[in-house]
C-alpha cells in the first residue's frame, strides 16, 4: 500500500515538475544565432528552414553564407506586417545580400536586393504592404547574382530597379520555391547579422497543447484511481 501512494505521490511530482518545465521563461532582446541556436546550416527550401521558435524578444538573426551558393531560409512569425522592419545591417566580407519573405507554401511576397544605391544590403518592411497578416512566414537571405526559382523560372528578376521592395515580377512568379539560380558572387561568404522589429519566435501552441492534453490525461487518470479506491473504501491521501 505505502509504495503504491509513494508512486501516486512520485507521479504527481513529476506532472509539475513537467508543467514548470514547459512554461517559458522570460527573456529579452536576442539575437537567434544560426550554428549554435539553430544547431548548424539553416536549410534553402521551406521545407529545411530554420525554425526560429521559443519564448523571448527576437531583435534578430546571427548566421552565415558559407559560400557564394549558401542560401539561408528561416521560419519566423511576423506578428506586427505594418511596421515590421527586417534589415541587414553587417556582413563581414559580403556587402551585397538579398533578403525575400516566402508564405508557407513557398510562394513568393516580397523582395528587396539593395537598401539604396549606395547600400547593397538588403530590408523589407512592413509599409511596403505587402505583407498582411500577422502569420509565420520564411525570411530567406543569400548574397547577390542569383534568384530564386520556381517551375516557372525566376520568381523575381535581378534587375534594376534594385533599390525597390517588389512583389515577384519573374517568369516563376505564381510558383512555388523549387530552387537556385546562379552562382553568387565569389563576396557573399561571410556572416551577417539581420536586425528585425515587429517578428517573433515562431508560436507552439501544437507543442503545448499536446503537453497540456498529456496532463489533462494524466490528472483525470489520478481522479479515476481516486475515484475507485473511494469505491472500495480504501484511503487516498494525495
Ligand atoms: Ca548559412
Ligand atoms: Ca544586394
Amino acid at each position: 500500500m505505502k509504495n503504491y501512494k509513494n508512486s501516486l505521490k512520485s507521479a504527481g511530482a513529476i506532472l509539475v515538475a513537467a508543467y514548470f518545465a514547459l512554461v517559458p521563461s522570460a527573456l529579452s532582446g536576442l539575437f537567434w544565432n544560426e550554428a549554435s541556436g539553430g544547431g548548424g546550416e539553416a536549410g534553402d527550401l521551406i521545407g529545411t528552414a530554420q525554425i526560429i521558435s521559443g519564448s523571448f524578444v527576437l531583435d534578430g538573426i546571427v548566421g552565415d553564407l558559407s559560400s557564394p551558393t549558401d542560401r539561408d531560409i528561416y521560419q519566423i512569425y511576423i506578428s506586427d506586417p505594418t511596421t515590421f522592419d527586417i534589415r541587414v545591417t553587417l556582413t563581414t566580407g559580403n556587402t551585397d545580400t538579398i533578403l525575400a519573405i516566402f508564405n508557407s507554401s513557398g510562394l513568393g511576397l516580397v523582395y528587396n536586393d539593395n537598401i539604396s544605391e549606395t547600400n547593397f544590403r538588403s530590408q523589407l518592411t512592413g509599409a511596403s504592404g505587402f505583407i498582411t497578416t500577422p502569420n509565420i512566414y520564411y525570411l530567406a537571405i543569400m548574397g547577390g547574382e542569383q534568384t530564386f526559382t520556381s517551375a516557372g523560372g525566376n520568381i523575381w528578376n535581378e534587375a534594376a530597379p534594385f533599390e525597390v521592395q517588389k512583389a515577384p515580377d519573374g517568369a516563376g512568379a505564381t510558383g512555388s520555391l523549387i530552387g537556385y539560380a546562379g552562382s553568387g558572387a565569389p563576396t557573399a561568404v561571410g556572416t551577417y547579422i539581420i536586425t528585425m522589429s515587429g517578428v517573433t519566435p515562431v508560436p507552439e501552441p501544437a507543442f503545448y497543447g499536446v503537453a497540456f492534453a498529456v496532463m489533462g490525461l494524466a490528472v483525470a487518470g489520478i481522479r479515476s484511481i481516486r475515484s475507485r479506491r473511494k469505491q472500495r473504501n480504501l484511503p487516498v491521501s494525495f
